[in-house]
């Protein structure tokens, strides 16, 4: 029995066991010091989990490269394979108590746990997994020599991740990862470290050699910065704020070039036009903003409706978003819960004030909820502009900004006029409107008469400010690859 092993009841008497110490090598053992992670509807401390620093990051490093040089590089990819699939069934297995914990430990509400974030990283896993065997290169004509290329693990990789969606941002990392046959060491959130670790428990009861899957919590400062500075990591997969992203960057800059994606923030227009199916889009804009407490970075947060159903969208809007239920999170009917943290809390609740001194129209929310769980009411901004704070920045909360375009040309210009460009949704019936003005805009994902909607075999990832690469589909894979050119003279025949 591991000394980091914990019970947890939680506020509805679901026990759940917890690992809290790092996972390096198969193995839960202690970091440098501890973290307190928090139920953000109640405000108590679940557990404390080890916090790795230096030392400890070395320590997964040398796990990782001792795994790749001695057992991984060598495995099949119908081993490697097999070993994704089952894993996929062991998550399969503990999804139930897998969406439990995201609910106790990031406080989304317990419906979209189960179908959205438990399910979803199985899926990842099982998709990614029918690439290993598939991934090769390919013959190149080249004069008096046979050439071909060959697609390679690069080694150790590192993918950290934020706290909006744990599991799911988990498999997008692991899944490409392993099917490329590198080793990996991935990085929590310090605020949402639990159903990692209990995926961790699952990598080594799938059997998965020690040291391939290694699963570090710590300060992102701290833990995070020693990865984006270690010069045995070949490439790094961030998903996070705007601001981590370019110190990673240039953490790679500075020490050994390694390989960068990322994955960053967004302010994502969602342009309705006059002739959208109006109580669809109303229903999708609502999803847009309000899903999981607005702590998605694809959100719809920039709503621009044409002028000529703008009044009777607004109406509809603030009506369909006082039904969605806000509370405790693991209350099946709950579709909105806390905050992830105070200090998220009271980011957007700054915002929120900024918007009100800039001038724009509050119509609906805008306050806290009660004193204990940091919840916030669904709030809706009308009569905004471009130059308002809350029309540029990314808020990351259930905060939606509204205002109305005339045509087609001002849609675009009020669509491109963020530094962002991660994804973009378009409401109309028309179909080459649909198609012409998909085609325009610059942004990763465009939706058509939808919002939000994400595959695993569909690239995703930011234009602009939004990031670099692209994670899901084979564009995910490609990030974590190397490929080689090999050239075979035949000058001389025999
Ligand atoms: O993110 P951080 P925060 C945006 C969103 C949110 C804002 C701040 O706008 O309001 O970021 O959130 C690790 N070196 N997004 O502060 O800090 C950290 O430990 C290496 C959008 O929580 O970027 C965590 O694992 N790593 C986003 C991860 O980075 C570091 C999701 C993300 O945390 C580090 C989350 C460092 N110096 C926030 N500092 C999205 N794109 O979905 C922190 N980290």
């Amino acid at each position: 029995m591991s000394e980091f092993l914990v019970n947890y009841t939680t506020p509805k008497n679901v026990v759940l066991k917890l690992q809290t110490g790092l996972f390096i090598n198969n193995e839960f053992v202690a970091g440098a010091n501890t973290i307190d992670t928090i139920n953000p509807a109640t405000e108590e401390v679940i557990c404390s989990v080890q916090a790795a620093e230096g030392a400890q990051v070395d320590a997964a490093v040398k796990a990782a490269e001792k795994a790749y040089e001695q057992v991984w590089r060598k495995t099949t990819a119908q081993e490697r394979q097999t070993l994704m699939l089952k894993l996929a069934d062991l998550v399969d297995r503990d999804a139930e108590e897998l969406a439990q914990i995201e609910t106790v430990d990031n406080g989304k509400a317990i419906m979209f746990a189960r179908y959205a974030d438990s399910k979803a990283i199985a899926k990842t896993l099982r998709f990614y997994a029918g690439y290993t065997d598939k991934i090769y290169g390919k013959t190149v004509d080249t004069p008096g020599a046979l050439s071909y290329t060959r697609y390679e693990p690069i080694g150790v990789v590192c993918g950290i991740i934020p706290w909006n969606f744990p599991l799911v941002m988990l498999g997008w990392k692991l899944g490409p990862a392993l099917a490329t046959g590198n080793v990996v060491i991935i990085k929590t959130s310090e605020l949402t470290p639990l159903s990692a670790l209990k995926v961790a428990s699952l990598v080594k009861e799938a059997g998965f050699p020690p040291g391939v899957v290694n699963i570090l919590t710590g300060h992102g400062h701290i833990t995070g910065e020693a990865l984006a500075r270690h010069p045995k990591i070949g490439k790094i997969a961030f998903t996070g704020s705007t601001r981590v992203g370019r110190l990673i960057m240039k953490a790679a800059a500075e020490t050994n070039f390694k390989k960068v994606t990322l994955e960053l923030g967004g302010k994502s227009p969602n342009i309705i036009f006059d002739d959208a199916d109006i109580d669809k889009a109303v229903k999708w804009a609502h999803r847009g903003i309000f899903f999981n407490q607005g702590q998605v970075c694809c959100a719809g947060s920039r709503i621009y409706v044409q002028e000529g159903i703008y009044d009777k969208f607004i109406e509809k809007f603030k009506q369909y978003t006082a039904k969605g239920v806000v509370g405790d999170p693991q209350d099946v009917k709950t579709f909105q819960g806390p905050q992830i943290s105070k200090e998220q809390l009271n980011r957007v609740m700054g915002y929120i004030e900024q918007g009100k001194r800039e001038g724009a129209t509050l119509i609906s929310g805008g306050k806290r909820i009660g004193n204990k769980g940091y919840f916030l009411e669904p709030t809706i901004f009308t009569n905004v502009t471009s130059s308002m704070k809350i029309v540029q920045e990314e808020i990351f909360g259930p905060v939606a900004v509204v205002a109305k375009f005339k045509d087609v040309d001002e849609a675009i210009k009020l669509a491109h006029d963020t530094a962002y460009g991660l994804a973009a949704a378009v409401f109309t019936e028309n179909v080459t409107r649909a198609v012409d003005f998909s085609n325009r805009l610059e942004a990763g994902t465009v939706w058509v008469n939808c919002l939000l909607e994400l595959h695993d075999n569909t690239p995703f990832g930011g234009y602009r400010q939004s990031g670099i690469g692209r994670e899901n589909g084979f564009e995910g894979l490609q990030n974590f690859l190397e490929v080689k050119t090999v050239k075979i003279n035949l000058d001389k025949p025999a």
